[in-house]
C-alpha cells in the first residue's frame, strides 16, 4: 500500500503559513513586487513569486518508484539514501500528490540552488538577482520607475519590465513616443542583460541631471533585460555553462528549446530558421508558439506609441536593422536611409559595424523584422562584445560588463531622444542638429 501524504509535506505546501524552521528560505531574493493594472484602470501591487519551483524530497528506494516520481514531472538531480531529490513545478507537486507517495516539498533554498554563475562571474545576474535589483530601481526610483510583468516564461517565471515614465505605470497607456530595449533572446548571451540592466541604472540614478530628466521627460521608455529566464537559468545550472540559446520547450523529439529569435510571426518559417527541433535555430511549431515571443508581441501591441526597438544580443560588435529574412532592402526609401543614419551614427560611438541583418546571414522570424514588418517600429539589433570567439564569446567575462555599458550609453540615449520620430534622421541636417542634445546628454 502506498504511504499517506506526510504532514510535513502538507506543511511545506504553504509555506506562506508555515515558516520553514531553518530560516533558510530566502523570501526577499524568491519574490518582488511588481504593478499591475486592475480591469478599472487603477494600479495595484502584488507580490510575485520569481521562481515557482519547489525543492522535493521523495521517499523512493527503488528505481520503479523513482520512474513514478520522473513521471510526475519530478526532474531528479539526486538519489541518495533512499530518497529521490529534485525540482518540481506546482503541477509535478500535485501528480507527486497524487501518487501516494511520502515527500517533503521545500521553496528553494540557497544552499539548494545551483543555478548560478561561477564566482568568477558572480557579477552577471541570474534571475532571482535581475529581478531583485529591478525592484530595488523601482522603488529607488519611484515617481518615474515601475515594474511590472508582461507575461510568463514556459516554466512560469515573470517576464519583468521597468518602465521609466511619470506620467503612467506599469502597463497603462502612455501619449508619449515609446522605446523598448530588450535583452536575452538567447540564454548563453549573459551581457546581452547586463546592458539594459545598467541602462535602468543609469537612468534612475541621474534623473535628476537636466539632460536626462528632459529626455525623460518626454518619452516612455521600457526595459525587458530577461526574456528568456528559464534558459537563462538553465544555462548557468551545474557546474559548467551549458552554452544553451533557446528557450526550455521540451520538444516532442526530446530536445529542448526553441529559438525565440526564430519564432516571431514575420514571413516565419522561411530561409534561416530550422524545422529541426534539435537546432540552435528551431524556428518552433507556429509562428508566436512560445509564451515569451507571445509576452513581447502582446506587450508591443498593447503600446502603440512605441517607435523604436533595441534588442540587446551577443557577440560579433555589430548594429542590424532590417530586414533579415532577405537580401532586398527594406522598401519604405526615407525609412531605410533614416535606419542607416541612425546606425552609422550609433557606431560611430560604439565602434561596432553597422550592417542590415541579412548582411550577417538570412534568417527568419527574428524580433526586429517583426517589430518593423508588423509594427512599423525602428528595430535594431546590437550584437554586443566581444568580437569573436576566440576573445571570449558568450562568455566575455565580468570585466566586459562595464565597458560594453559605456559603449553603448551614448547610442542607447540617442534612441531614447530619436524615438520622437525616428525617421528625421534620414534628413541629414536635423540629424546633425539632434546629435548635439544627446552628446551633451551625457
Ligand atoms: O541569429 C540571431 O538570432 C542573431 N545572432 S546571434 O548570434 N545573437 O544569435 C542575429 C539576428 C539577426 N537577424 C537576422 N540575420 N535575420
Ligand atoms: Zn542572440
Amino acid at each position: 500500500m502506498r504511504p499517506a501524504l506526510a504532514l510535513s509535506a502538507l506543511l511545506a505546501l504553504t509555506p506562506a503559513a508555515h515558516a520553514l524552521p531553518d530560516k533558510a528560505f530566502d523570501e526577499a531574493a524568491r519574490t518582488v513586487k511588481v504593478e499591475q493594472t486592475t480591469p478599472a484602470g487603477s494600479v495595484a501591487h502584488k507580490i510575485i513569486d520569481v521562481d515557482p519551483r519547489l525543492w522535493v524530497e521523495v521517499e523512493a528506494p527503488d528505481s520503479e518508484t523513482r520512474t513514478a516520481v520522473s513521471d510526475a514531472g519530478v526532474s531528479i538531480e539526486e538519489v541518495l539514501a533512499g530518497k529521490a531529490s529534485g525540482f518540481a513545478l506546482p503541477a509535478a507537486i500535485e501528480a507527486l500528490r497524487k501518487t501516494g507517495l511520502k515527500f517533503k516539498a521545500l521553496p528553494l533554498k540557497s544552499r539548494f540552488h545551483p543555478e548560478d554563475f561561477p564566482k568568477e562571474d558572480a557579477a552577471f545576474h541570474n534571475y532571482a538577482e535581475m529581478s531583485a535589483e529591478l525592484s530595488a530601481l523601482a522603488a529607488q526610483g519611484a515617481g518615474l520607475a515601475s515594474l511590472f510583468s508582461i507575461g510568463k516564461s514556459l516554466q512560469g517565471r515573470d517576464l519583468l519590465a521597468l518602465r521609466l515614465n511619470s506620467a503612467a505605470s506599469g502597463n497603462e497607456a502612455s501619449a508619449r513616443p515609446g522605446i523598448v530595449f530588450m535583452g536575452n533572446h538567447h540564454a548563453r548571451e549573459h551581457l546581452s542583460a547586463e546592458i539594459p540592466l545598467l541602462l535602468a541604472k543609469y537612468l534612475i540614478n541621474n534623473r535628476e541631471k537636466p539632460e536626462i530628466k528632459a529626455l525623460l521627460a518626454a518619452r516612455d521608455v521600457f526595459i525587458i533585460p530577461m526574456v528568456n529566464p528559464d534558459g537563462v537559468e538553465y544555462d548557468v545550472d551545474g557546474d559548467r555553462y551549458h552554452m544553451h540559446r533557446k528557450n526550455m520547450r521540451q520538444n516532442p523529439d526530446g530536445s529542448a528549446g526553441v529559438d525565440l529569435n526564430r519564432n516571431y510571426g514575420f514571413h516565419w518559417g522561411e530561409g534561416g530558421a530550422s524545422t529541426d527541433p534539435g537546432s540552435d535555430t528551431y524556428r518552433g511549431p507556429a509562428p508566436f508558439s512560445e509564451p515569451e515571443t507571445q509576452s513581447v508581441k502582446a506587450f508591443i501591441e498593447a503600446h502603440g506609441n512605441l517607435t523604436v526597438l533595441l534588442s540587446f544580443h551577443t557577440f560579433s560588435e555589430l548594429i542590424l536593422y532590417p530586414w533579415g529574412h532577405t537580401h532586398a532592402p527594406i522598401p519604405d526609401a526615407p525609412a531605410l536611409a533614416a535606419y542607416q543614419a541612425m546606425a552609422r551614427t550609433m557606431a560611430a560611438w560604439n565602434g561596432y559595424k553597422p550592417q542590415p541583418s541579412s548582411d550577417l546571414y538570412i534568417a527568419s522570424g527574428d524580433t526586429t523584422d517583426w517589430a518593423w514588418g508588423a509594427r512599423g517600429i525602428f528595430s535594431f539589433t546590437f550584437e554586443l562584445t566581444p568580437k569573436s570567439m576566440w576573445s571570449g564569446g558568450f562568455y566575455p567575462g565580468a570585466a566586459a560588463i562595464a565597458s560594453t555599458f559605456q559603449a553603448n550609453l551614448r547610442p542607447a540615449l540617442y534612441l531614447i531622444d530619436m524615438a520622437d520620430n525616428p525617421r528625421r534622421a534620414g534628413a541629414p541636417q536635423q540629424a546633425a542638429s539632434r546629435e548635439t542634445t544627446v552628446t551633451g546628454g551625457r
